[in-house]
This record gives structure tokens, sequence and C-alpha cells, in this order.
């Protein structure tokens, strides 16, 4: 397993710290549909937790394929007889095995509350990701009937983690994944879309620009989102590009591992 993997297996780990600032914490106004991307790695999905609205749309990129693949599984009986942690009522979603470098896979969950997820030939290595459809509720807001492999409770974001701050972090990775997918599929405007909206977020003083500040990250993270707005405007190559969302993901793991140190 790569150390990234594991330093999020660490990091689950002091989750219930940010249990306290959840509670007075708004993450974005709802009124607006947004588009997310969730990357699909060797062993981990990144970011393995978000908060959605439902009219949000969401796609998983597969980006690195290990010999087996990997899959996008919700926990449902009809997926290899998993418990249930999606909400009653929502249309069970399984991948299938994806065996190609860029594939794609996209849904809109409409139903509030909790779905949990899986990659099924690595489930047991903690390869594991929980959406949060607006409110922490239904089935997979309760702790695990029949116990999930150890690996992936460590793995997996608590909901006051996703709820919180850190979620934050969250959406702003997968945000990121979704400049850099626009970008590889010649949305050139779509991205830089994205990515002037995040840069307004950071500069007006919303919550993402509270919490970086708290982490003293803000303006590490600002210069590598208007470096990779540059990059963008000059139509930079795809490595080029890769290289400068590696960089900020690495920033915003690093926040992550301070908010949760705050505690
Ligand atoms: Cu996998």
């Amino acid at each position: 397993m790569r150390p990234k993997a594991l330093s999020i297996l660490l990091g689950g780990m002091g989750v219930a710290l940010a249990v306290s600032v959840a509670l007075t914490f708004t993450q974005r106004a709802p009124e607006r549909p947004q588009r997310f991307v969730i990357e699909v790695r060797d062993f981990f999905f990144d970011p393995p937790g978000l908060l959605l609205h439902p009219k949000d749309s969401l796609t998983w990129v597969f980006r690195e394929i290990t010999v087996d693949g990997h899959t996008v599984t919700a926990y449902h009986p009809e997926n290899f007889r998993h418990e249930l942690r999606i909400p009653e009522g929502a249309q069970p979603f399984d991948s299938g095995i994806r065996d190609k470098v860029g594939d794609t896979f996209a849904r809109t969950l409409e139903i509030v509350g909790v779905y949990d997820y899986f990659c099924l030939p690595h489930e047991f290595f903690g390869m594991v990701g929980r959406l949060i459809v607006k409110e922490p509720v239904g089935p997979g807001a309760q702790p695990s009937t029949v116990g999930l492999p150890q690996a992936a409770q460590k793995a997996i974001p608590s909901l006051d983690e996703i709820m919180g701050p850190v979620g934050l972090l969250f959406r702003v990775s997968a945000q990121v994944n979704t400049v850099v997918l626009d970008y590889e599929h010649s949305q050139r405007e779509q991205a830089l879309g994205v990515l002037d909206e995040l840069l307004t977020e950071l500069r007006e003083g919303a919550s993402l620009f509270g919490v970086l500040t708290r982490v003293q990250l803000l303006r590490e993270i600002q210069t590598k989102l208007e470096g990779l707005r540059t990059l963008i405007v000059s139509g930079a190559t795809m490595p080029e590009i890769f290289g400068v969302s590696q960089e900020l993901k690495a920033l915003l793991a690093e926040a992550r591992r301070r908010l949760q140190g705050e505690g």
C-alpha cells in the first residue's frame, strides 16, 4: 500500500476531534447544483468522503488501475450480499470491474442520507468511500451490523468529519478533480469556471478561507490554484496539470492532518 493510502488510514483515527467545530459549520450554499469528481486510485478514493446536495452530479474517474482493476460499488444486499449502507429506496450502484485508465462512472444521488461504497477487489485493504447527500441519516449513519473489514473501518471518514471543516477540504479536492477532468475533456471554460469559483471563495472570507487560514495553508493553496489556472489558460499538457493537482492534494492532506491535530 502506498504511503498516501496509509496516511488516510492513520488520519481516520483522529476524526472524533472535529465534532465540536462541526456543529456550527456550514460548507456551502445549497442553491446551485455542482459537479464533483472522485479519483479512483491504487488503493483509495480521493477524496474518501464528500458532502453533496441532491441535484449535484458526481463522477468517478479511474486514474490508476492495478492488475485486478477497481470498482465503485454501493453497500447494498444486491451487491455481493453486502449490508445496506445507502438510504432505503435509493438505487444501488455498481460500476463493475474497470481496468482502463481514464474510464468514468457517474451518478446523481437524489435521496438524502449516507451512501457507503467499496471497491470489490480491495475492500479488505480499506478501499472504501462515503458520500453524504445533505444530511447524515439512514442505514449508513448507523454502525455496521456485520462489521466492515478493519481496514475499511479505519479508512472511512466519520460523519462528523465529512459534515465539518475536513469535509470542506474533501470538497476542494473533488473540485480540483473536476477541473482536471474538464480540462482533459477539452472543456476549458468549464474548468476555469470551477476554478474561479474556488478562488473567489478563498478571497471573500467564506468558510474555506477561515479553515485554510486556521491551518496556515491559505497562501500556499491559493498560489497553487492560481498556478493551475495559469496552466489551463496557457494550454499546458496533462502531465503538467496532473503534477500541480497532486501538489494541491498533498497540501489539502496536510491541512486535514493539521485540523485533526488541533484537538
Ligand atoms: Cu480497488
